[in-house]
């Protein structure tokens, strides 16, 4: 059977010294491409551009999305002002993978997104954030980690009836953390299936696209460390993306 392509939504870095300060590069970091590959999908970059017929073109290309991990989500998509302790954000980025998910559902495409992967999927469905977890009035461990990418820290609670503890196969694990932001409201029409020890939500599902899943966590970054948890979430995503790559 044909392996499936698998989309990886690109960003942006710009030198910030070298040869060619302000120069920009179209990237992914590589760990979402090995752990595409390792679970039977062909990896594609999809260079990040403002072209919404180019973003069409290129999600015709594809079996399945993956939304990559990087900049805050503009607090304007979600009806707030910045506040103090936003991060850098890219308003145009927010546009590229809000066009990808649109084109993605179009074709009925499975859709992964990753840590800003998830807040993006709740803020184009309608849900909001907090701009940084120091907002919220809970108290709230450290969700920005103080160690090594591929190495856990803190504990997830996975909800029962639900398509991630179908993937997953059990109720908790331990997760690496990198983020800054957390969801606040959710978006109509999903679920949170995933909560720190603290409340913090670690995973949204859709209630009724067959395939629409925000990880807050880094998979991608555990392809060694904790290479089942890896294979569950990405053959996951590619075993449903094989589907659509007859
Ligand atoms: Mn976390």
């Amino acid at each position: 059977m044909k392996k499936p392509i698998i989309g990886i939504s690109g960003s942006t870095l710009i030198d910030q010294d070298g040869i060619f300060p302000g120069y920009h590069h179209s990237y992914v970091n590589e760990d979402y491409v090995i752990s595409v590959q390792k679970n039977g999908g062909i990896p594609l970059i999809i260079p990040f551009n403002t072209d919404h017929e180019v973003i069409k073109e290129q999600v015709e290309q594809i079996d399945g999305l993956i939304l990559s991990g990087g900049h805050d989500v503009t607090p304007i998509n979600y009806h707030e002002e910045p506040l103090e302790k936003l991060q850098e954000t890219s308003p145009q980025r927010d546009d590229f993978d809000f066009t990808l998910i649109k084109e993605a559902m179009t074709r009925k495409l499975p859709i992964l997104g990753i840590c800003r992967g998830i807040q993006i999927i709740n803020t184009y469905f309608g849900g909001s954030l907090y701009q940084d977890l120091s907002y919220r009035k809970e108290l709230t461990y450290r969700h920005m980690q103080k160690y090594s990418p591929t190495e856990v820290t803190h504990h997830i609670e996975v909800q029962q009836q639900s398509q991630l503890h179908d993937i997953l196969g059990k109720n908790s694990l331990i997760v690496n953390s990198f983020h800054h932001q957390i969801l606040k409201d959710l978006a109509p029409n999903f679920k949170a299936v995933a909560h720190a020890k603290d409340g913090v939500i670690e995973a949204i599902e859709s209630k009724d696209y067959p395939y629409l899943l925000g990880i807050q966590w880094h998979p991608e970054m555990l392809h060694e460390s904790q290479p089942v948890m890896n294979q569950q979430v990405f053959g996951s995503l590619i075993k449903e993306a094989t589907k659509k790559g007859i």
